[in-house]
Protein backbone atom coordinates (compact mmCIF):
# COMPACT_ATOMS: atom_id res chain seq x y z
CA UNK A 1 0.00 0.00 0.00
CA UNK A 2 2.43 2.51 1.18
CA UNK A 3 4.60 1.72 -1.71
CA UNK A 4 1.60 2.23 -3.79
CA UNK A 5 1.22 5.70 -2.27
CA UNK A 6 4.66 6.31 -2.53
CA UNK A 7 4.90 8.69 -6.09
CA UNK A 8 1.97 9.58 -6.15
CA UNK A 9 2.35 13.59 -6.26
CA UNK A 10 6.27 13.96 -5.57
CA UNK A 11 7.82 16.07 -7.39
CA UNK A 12 11.22 14.59 -8.78
CA UNK A 13 13.12 18.28 -8.18
CA UNK A 14 12.72 18.17 -4.59
CA UNK A 15 11.46 14.71 -3.38
CA UNK A 16 8.20 16.57 -1.69
CA UNK A 17 4.83 16.14 -2.33
CA UNK A 18 2.47 18.57 -3.61
CA UNK A 19 -1.07 17.01 -3.27
CA UNK A 20 -2.99 19.98 -3.38
CA UNK A 21 -6.47 20.02 -3.01
CA UNK A 22 -8.85 19.33 -6.15
CA UNK A 23 -5.77 18.71 -8.49
CA UNK A 24 -4.44 15.93 -10.65
CA UNK A 25 -2.14 14.52 -7.81
CA UNK A 26 -5.35 14.84 -5.25
CA UNK A 27 -7.32 12.90 -7.74
CA UNK A 28 -4.34 9.84 -7.54
CA UNK A 29 -4.83 9.73 -3.86
CA UNK A 30 -8.11 9.69 -4.25
CA UNK A 31 -8.34 6.66 -6.43
CA UNK A 32 -5.63 5.11 -4.45
CA UNK A 33 -7.97 5.11 -0.87
CA UNK A 34 -10.98 3.72 -3.28
CA UNK A 35 -8.80 0.64 -4.96
CA UNK A 36 -7.54 0.17 -1.10
CA UNK A 37 -11.38 0.32 -0.03
CA UNK A 38 -12.89 -2.00 -2.17
CA UNK A 39 -10.00 -4.65 -2.57
CA UNK A 40 -10.69 -4.78 0.95
CA UNK A 41 -14.57 -5.06 0.59
CA UNK A 42 -15.96 -2.06 2.15
CA UNK A 43 -18.21 0.62 0.77
CA UNK A 44 -16.95 3.41 -0.67
CA UNK A 45 -18.32 6.57 -0.45
CA UNK A 46 -17.59 10.07 -1.36
CA UNK A 47 -19.42 12.55 0.68
CA UNK A 48 -21.04 15.86 0.53
CA UNK A 49 -17.88 18.08 1.47
CA UNK A 50 -15.29 15.71 -0.86
CA UNK A 51 -14.18 13.42 1.79
CA UNK A 52 -13.73 9.93 1.43
CA UNK A 53 -15.24 6.38 3.70
CA UNK A 54 -14.53 3.15 3.27
CA UNK A 55 -17.18 1.58 5.50
CA UNK A 56 -17.29 -2.52 7.55
CA UNK A 57 -20.46 -2.77 8.30
CA UNK A 58 -23.48 -0.14 8.29
CA UNK A 59 -22.88 3.27 9.13
CA UNK A 60 -26.52 3.61 9.29
CA UNK A 61 -26.49 1.20 12.81
CA UNK A 62 -24.15 4.08 14.77
CA UNK A 63 -22.06 4.40 16.84
CA UNK A 64 -19.21 3.37 14.68
CA UNK A 65 -16.08 3.61 15.00
CA UNK A 66 -13.67 5.63 12.33
CA UNK A 67 -9.84 6.02 11.88
CA UNK A 68 -7.51 7.62 9.23
CA UNK A 69 -6.42 10.88 8.12
CA UNK A 70 -5.60 13.38 5.14
CA UNK A 71 -3.92 12.69 1.74
CA UNK A 72 -2.99 16.10 0.91
CA UNK A 73 0.18 17.45 1.70
CA UNK A 74 1.46 20.96 2.39
CA UNK A 75 4.44 22.29 -0.71
CA UNK A 76 7.11 19.92 -1.11
CA UNK A 77 5.33 18.01 2.35
CA UNK A 78 6.81 14.87 3.22
CA UNK A 79 5.37 11.10 2.72
CA UNK A 80 4.14 10.52 6.38
CA UNK A 81 2.03 13.41 7.25
CA UNK A 82 -1.23 12.16 6.78
CA UNK A 83 -0.83 9.07 4.58
CA UNK A 84 0.50 7.22 7.65
CA UNK A 85 -2.92 7.86 9.54
CA UNK A 86 -4.67 6.80 5.88
CA UNK A 87 -2.54 3.42 5.10
CA UNK A 88 -1.93 2.46 8.71
CA UNK A 89 -5.99 1.96 9.20
CA UNK A 90 -6.11 -0.31 5.94
CA UNK A 91 -3.10 -2.07 7.40
CA UNK A 92 -5.01 -2.23 11.22
CA UNK A 93 -8.21 -3.26 9.19
CA UNK A 94 -6.10 -6.01 8.08
CA UNK A 95 -4.31 -6.78 11.48
CA UNK A 96 -8.40 -7.15 13.12
CA UNK A 97 -8.70 -9.86 10.35
CA UNK A 98 -5.52 -11.29 10.72
CA UNK A 99 -6.49 -11.67 14.05
CA UNK A 100 -9.89 -13.18 13.65
CA UNK A 101 -11.29 -9.99 15.31
CA UNK A 102 -15.45 -10.13 15.65
CA UNK A 103 -16.16 -6.87 14.37
CA UNK A 104 -19.41 -5.59 16.50
CA UNK A 105 -19.82 -1.77 15.47
CA UNK A 106 -19.76 -0.15 12.02
CA UNK A 107 -15.64 0.48 11.52
CA UNK A 108 -14.90 3.64 9.02
CA UNK A 109 -11.50 4.46 7.44
CA UNK A 110 -11.79 8.47 6.37
CA UNK A 111 -10.03 10.14 4.07
CA UNK A 112 -10.54 13.90 4.91
CA UNK A 113 -9.73 16.35 2.19
CA UNK A 114 -7.84 19.41 1.94
CA UNK A 115 -6.36 19.33 5.30
CA UNK A 116 -3.43 20.88 5.09
CA UNK A 117 -5.11 24.39 3.44
CA UNK A 118 -2.34 24.22 1.19
CA UNK A 119 -4.05 25.95 -2.07
CA UNK A 120 -6.57 27.79 -0.71
CA UNK A 121 -4.67 28.62 2.62
CA UNK A 122 -7.74 27.29 5.48
CA UNK A 123 -6.53 24.37 7.08
CA UNK A 124 -9.19 21.74 7.47
CA UNK A 125 -11.79 22.49 4.89
CA UNK A 126 -13.27 18.56 4.56
CA UNK A 127 -13.42 18.39 8.34
CA UNK A 128 -14.34 22.09 8.65
CA UNK A 129 -17.23 22.04 6.46
CA UNK A 130 -18.55 18.66 7.81
CA UNK A 131 -18.40 19.99 11.30
CA UNK A 132 -20.45 22.89 10.54
CA UNK A 133 -17.31 24.96 11.65
CA UNK A 134 -16.74 26.54 7.71
CA UNK A 135 -20.04 27.19 5.94
CA UNK A 136 -20.89 26.89 2.00
CA UNK A 137 -20.98 30.28 1.28
CA UNK A 138 -17.10 30.79 3.20
CA UNK A 139 -15.68 27.44 1.00
CA UNK A 140 -16.89 28.82 -2.06
CA UNK A 141 -15.05 32.39 -1.48
CA UNK A 142 -11.98 30.42 -1.10
CA UNK A 143 -9.86 31.40 -3.83
CA UNK A 144 -6.12 30.13 -4.73
CA UNK A 145 -3.00 31.98 -6.21
CA UNK A 146 -4.32 31.52 -9.61
CA UNK A 147 -7.75 32.99 -8.57
CA UNK A 148 -9.40 30.06 -9.12
CA UNK A 149 -12.02 29.47 -6.35
CA UNK A 150 -12.69 26.49 -4.85
CA UNK A 151 -15.90 25.32 -6.55
CA UNK A 152 -14.28 26.11 -9.94
CA UNK A 153 -11.82 23.70 -8.93
CA UNK A 154 -13.85 21.09 -7.38
CA UNK A 155 -15.94 21.26 -10.74
CA UNK A 156 -12.67 20.73 -12.80
CA UNK A 157 -11.98 17.70 -10.99
CA UNK A 158 -15.62 16.11 -11.41
CA UNK A 159 -17.16 17.10 -7.97
CA UNK A 160 -20.24 19.33 -7.67
CA UNK A 161 -19.21 22.46 -5.11
CA UNK A 162 -23.09 22.76 -4.47
CA UNK A 163 -23.77 19.95 -2.24
CA UNK A 164 -20.75 21.54 0.51
CA UNK A 165 -22.33 21.98 4.12
CA UNK A 166 -22.70 20.94 7.34
CA UNK A 167 -23.18 16.56 7.86
CA UNK A 168 -24.63 16.39 11.29
CA UNK A 169 -26.55 13.55 10.48
CA UNK A 170 -23.28 11.90 9.43
CA UNK A 171 -21.45 12.92 12.64
CA UNK A 172 -24.45 11.39 14.54
CA UNK A 173 -23.58 8.44 13.52
CA UNK A 174 -19.95 7.79 14.78
CA UNK A 175 -19.21 7.19 18.26
CA UNK A 176 -15.46 7.42 18.11
CA UNK A 177 -12.71 8.77 15.65
CA UNK A 178 -9.46 8.00 16.22
CA UNK A 179 -6.62 9.61 13.88
CA UNK A 180 -2.87 7.79 14.37
CA UNK A 181 -0.58 10.31 12.88
CA UNK A 182 2.97 10.66 12.68
CA UNK A 183 4.62 13.00 15.35
CA UNK A 184 5.78 16.79 14.26
CA UNK A 185 8.08 17.03 16.77
CA UNK A 186 10.61 14.90 19.05
CA UNK A 187 8.66 14.61 22.12
CA UNK A 188 8.65 10.60 21.83
CA UNK A 189 12.59 10.46 19.99
CA UNK A 190 13.42 12.08 23.33
CA UNK A 191 11.23 10.10 25.86
CA UNK A 192 12.19 6.73 23.79
CA UNK A 193 8.69 5.59 22.93
CA UNK A 194 7.64 4.39 19.98
CA UNK A 195 3.42 5.33 20.15
CA UNK A 196 1.58 8.29 22.15
CA UNK A 197 -1.31 9.42 22.58
CA UNK A 198 -2.66 13.04 22.10
CA UNK A 199 -3.74 15.30 24.78
CA UNK A 200 -4.63 18.53 23.27
CA UNK A 201 -4.13 20.98 20.02
CA UNK A 202 -2.50 24.34 20.66
CA UNK A 203 -4.71 27.19 19.51
CA UNK A 204 -3.00 28.44 16.69
CA UNK A 205 -4.03 30.65 13.30
CA UNK A 206 -2.80 32.07 9.98
CA UNK A 207 -2.98 35.94 9.35
CA UNK A 208 -2.21 37.80 6.12
CA UNK A 209 -0.60 41.07 6.43
CA UNK A 210 -0.69 43.38 3.20
CA UNK A 211 1.77 45.62 3.08
CA UNK A 212 0.90 47.99 0.52
CA UNK A 213 4.17 51.03 -0.54
CA UNK A 214 4.85 52.76 -3.99
CA UNK A 215 6.03 51.12 -7.01
CA UNK A 216 9.27 52.41 -8.16
CA UNK A 217 12.80 52.14 -9.85
CA UNK A 218 15.24 50.19 -7.86
CA UNK A 219 17.68 52.10 -9.72
CA UNK A 220 16.85 55.96 -10.10
CA UNK A 221 14.82 56.26 -6.90
CA UNK A 222 16.37 57.72 -3.95
CA UNK A 223 16.37 56.50 -0.86
CA UNK A 224 14.56 59.07 0.87
CA UNK A 225 11.78 59.11 -1.64
CA UNK A 226 11.36 55.60 -1.01
CA UNK A 227 7.65 53.66 -0.38
CA UNK A 228 9.75 50.15 0.03
CA UNK A 229 6.79 47.52 2.15
CA UNK A 230 9.60 44.78 1.84
CA UNK A 231 11.44 47.45 4.64
CA UNK A 232 8.52 46.77 7.40
CA UNK A 233 7.87 43.08 6.45
CA UNK A 234 11.17 42.14 6.71
CA UNK A 235 11.21 44.19 10.15
CA UNK A 236 7.93 42.26 11.28
CA UNK A 237 9.26 38.87 10.26
CA UNK A 238 11.96 39.61 12.70
CA UNK A 239 9.41 41.01 15.70
CA UNK A 240 7.70 37.75 15.18
CA UNK A 241 10.48 35.89 16.36
CA UNK A 242 11.42 38.44 19.13
CA UNK A 243 7.49 38.20 20.58
CA UNK A 244 6.90 34.37 20.38
CA UNK A 245 10.79 33.95 22.21
CA UNK A 246 8.74 36.18 25.09
CA UNK A 247 5.87 34.11 24.98
CA UNK A 248 7.87 30.89 24.64
CA UNK A 249 5.32 30.60 21.16
CA UNK A 250 6.11 29.87 17.71
CA UNK A 251 5.31 32.69 15.30
CA UNK A 252 6.76 31.77 11.39
CA UNK A 253 6.93 33.98 8.55
CA UNK A 254 6.48 30.96 5.93
CA UNK A 255 5.13 32.32 2.78
CA UNK A 256 5.51 35.63 1.25
CA UNK A 257 4.10 37.23 -2.03
CA UNK A 258 5.83 40.07 -3.56
CA UNK A 259 4.54 42.16 -6.86
CA UNK A 260 5.31 43.27 -9.14
CA UNK A 261 8.00 40.97 -7.64
CA UNK A 262 11.03 42.22 -9.87
CA UNK A 263 14.47 42.18 -9.68
CA UNK A 264 15.01 46.25 -10.14
CA UNK A 265 11.42 46.90 -9.24
CA UNK A 266 10.61 48.66 -5.47
CA UNK A 267 7.55 46.43 -4.78
CA UNK A 268 4.12 48.10 -4.80
CA UNK A 269 3.00 45.33 -2.01
CA UNK A 270 4.39 42.96 -0.28
CA UNK A 271 1.83 39.94 1.41
CA UNK A 272 3.45 38.06 4.36
CA UNK A 273 1.23 35.01 5.84
CA UNK A 274 2.09 34.54 9.79
CA UNK A 275 1.35 31.02 11.55
CA UNK A 276 1.39 31.49 14.76
CA UNK A 277 0.34 28.70 17.85
CA UNK A 278 1.02 29.05 21.59
CA UNK A 279 -0.05 26.64 24.59
CA UNK A 280 -2.93 28.93 25.56
CA UNK A 281 -4.84 31.21 23.77
CA UNK A 282 -3.81 34.45 26.18
CA UNK A 283 -0.37 33.74 25.33
CA UNK A 284 -1.12 33.46 21.32
CA UNK A 285 -3.30 37.19 22.02
CA UNK A 286 -0.02 38.24 23.50
CA UNK A 287 2.13 37.69 20.41
CA UNK A 288 0.17 38.32 17.24
CA UNK A 289 -1.22 41.49 19.01
CA UNK A 290 2.63 42.23 19.43
CA UNK A 291 3.45 41.74 16.44
CA UNK A 292 0.94 43.53 14.48
CA UNK A 293 1.34 46.62 16.83
CA UNK A 294 5.25 46.19 15.53
CA UNK A 295 4.29 45.65 12.25
CA UNK A 296 1.24 48.75 12.39
CA UNK A 297 4.60 51.06 13.48
CA UNK A 298 7.06 49.91 10.79
CA UNK A 299 4.71 50.15 7.64
CA UNK A 300 4.33 53.96 9.37
CA UNK A 301 7.38 54.63 9.81
CA UNK A 302 8.35 53.76 5.79
CA UNK A 303 5.33 55.56 4.41
CA UNK A 304 3.55 52.33 3.78
CA UNK A 305 -0.01 50.98 4.61
CA UNK A 306 -0.54 47.66 6.31
CA UNK A 307 -3.91 45.46 6.55
CA UNK A 308 -4.21 42.66 8.46
CA UNK A 309 -6.67 39.71 7.61
CA UNK A 310 -7.09 36.39 10.04
CA UNK A 311 -7.76 33.71 7.59
CA UNK A 312 -7.82 30.45 9.70
CA UNK A 313 -7.65 30.11 13.20
CA UNK A 314 -8.55 27.03 15.40
CA UNK A 315 -9.02 27.23 18.93
CA UNK A 316 -7.43 25.08 21.50
CA UNK A 317 -8.40 21.48 21.48
CA UNK A 318 -8.75 19.19 24.22
CA UNK A 319 -8.77 15.61 22.99
CA UNK A 320 -11.99 13.87 24.87
CA UNK A 321 -10.67 12.53 28.36
CA UNK A 322 -12.91 9.15 28.48
CA UNK A 323 -11.68 8.43 24.77
CA UNK A 324 -7.91 9.13 25.85
CA UNK A 325 -8.10 7.45 28.90
CA UNK A 326 -10.11 4.12 26.85
CA UNK A 327 -7.10 4.36 24.43
CA UNK A 328 -4.29 4.51 27.42
CA UNK A 329 -6.23 1.49 29.03
CA UNK A 330 -6.84 -0.73 26.49
CA UNK A 331 -3.15 -0.05 25.17
CA UNK A 332 -1.79 -0.43 28.95
CA UNK A 333 -3.00 -3.86 28.47
CA UNK A 334 -1.98 -5.22 25.31
CA UNK A 335 1.39 -3.62 24.66
CA UNK A 336 4.66 -4.07 26.19
CA UNK A 337 5.08 -0.27 25.23
CA UNK A 338 5.36 2.12 27.79
CA UNK A 339 2.54 4.83 25.72
CA UNK A 340 3.11 8.54 27.10
CA UNK A 341 0.06 11.45 26.59
CA UNK A 342 1.65 14.45 24.36
CA UNK A 343 0.18 17.89 23.64
CA UNK A 344 1.15 18.99 19.89
CA UNK A 345 1.25 22.40 18.14
CA UNK A 346 0.00 20.86 15.11
CA UNK A 347 -3.62 21.25 13.99
CA UNK A 348 -5.24 18.17 12.54
CA UNK A 349 -8.64 17.08 11.51
CA UNK A 350 -9.53 15.24 14.97
CA UNK A 351 -9.01 18.49 16.57
CA UNK A 352 -12.03 20.08 14.43
CA UNK A 353 -14.27 17.30 15.19
CA UNK A 354 -13.67 17.00 18.83
CA UNK A 355 -16.32 19.76 19.57
CA UNK A 356 -18.36 17.21 17.59
CA UNK A 357 -18.03 13.91 18.34
CA UNK A 358 -14.72 12.02 20.59
CA UNK A 359 -12.11 12.20 18.91
CA UNK A 360 -8.49 10.93 20.05
CA UNK A 361 -5.34 10.64 18.42
CA UNK A 362 -2.30 8.38 18.51
CA UNK A 363 1.48 9.14 17.48
CA UNK A 364 4.14 7.31 15.84
CA UNK A 365 7.64 8.61 16.91
CA UNK A 366 9.51 10.89 14.65
CA UNK A 367 12.95 10.46 14.88
CA UNK A 368 14.03 13.84 13.79
CA UNK A 369 10.66 15.46 14.65
CA UNK A 370 11.22 17.14 11.32
CA UNK A 371 7.74 17.08 9.24
CA UNK A 372 6.04 19.79 6.38
CA UNK A 373 9.46 18.91 4.32
CA UNK A 374 10.57 16.01 2.53
CA UNK A 375 12.71 15.19 5.05
CA UNK A 376 10.16 14.06 7.19
CA UNK A 377 10.54 10.16 8.31
CA UNK A 378 9.33 7.70 10.47
CA UNK A 379 10.91 4.09 11.26
CA UNK A 380 9.34 0.79 9.71
CA UNK A 381 9.42 -0.64 12.96
CA UNK A 382 7.65 2.50 14.60
CA UNK A 383 4.76 2.36 11.69
CA UNK A 384 4.18 -1.24 12.19
CA UNK A 385 4.34 -0.78 16.39
CA UNK A 386 1.79 2.23 15.27
CA UNK A 387 -0.75 -0.35 13.03
CA UNK A 388 -0.28 -2.80 15.86
CA UNK A 389 -1.54 -0.06 18.14
CA UNK A 390 -4.58 1.11 16.57
CA UNK A 391 -5.24 -2.42 15.67
CA UNK A 392 -5.08 -2.64 19.39
CA UNK A 393 -7.37 0.20 19.53
CA UNK A 394 -9.88 -0.42 17.23
CA UNK A 395 -9.95 -3.89 18.91
CA UNK A 396 -10.91 -2.72 21.97
CA UNK A 397 -13.23 -0.18 20.94
CA UNK A 398 -14.71 -1.77 18.06
CA UNK A 399 -14.81 -5.66 18.72
CA UNK A 400 -16.08 -8.11 21.03
O1 LIG B 1 -0.64 23.25 10.07
C1 LIG B 1 -0.87 22.25 10.71
O2 LIG B 1 -0.68 22.22 11.90
C2 LIG B 1 -1.40 21.01 10.04
O3 LIG B 1 -0.31 20.36 9.45
N1 LIG B 1 -2.39 21.35 9.06
MN1 LIG C 1 0.56 18.87 8.11
MN1 LIG D 1 -1.41 16.15 9.06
Amino acid sequence: MWAELLPVGRSSASGGYRRYAWTGADTDCRAWFREQAEARGLAHETDRNGNQWAWLGDPAAGNAVVTGSHLDSVPDGGAFDGPLGVVSAFAALDELRGRGARVTRPLGIVNFGDEEGARFGLACVGSRLTAGALTAEQAHRLTDGDGITLPQAMETAGYDPDTLGPDPERLARIGAFVELHVEQGRALDLSGDRIGIASAIWPHGRWRFDFRGEANHAGTTRLADRHDPMLPYAETVLAARREAELAGAVATFGKIGVEPNGVNAIPSLVRGWLDSRAADQASLDTVVTGIEKAAREYAAARGVDLDVVRESFTPVVEFDHALRDELARILGTRTELKVPVLGTGAGHDAGILSDRIPTAMLFVRNPTGVSHSPAEYAAEDDCVAGVNALADVLEGLACT
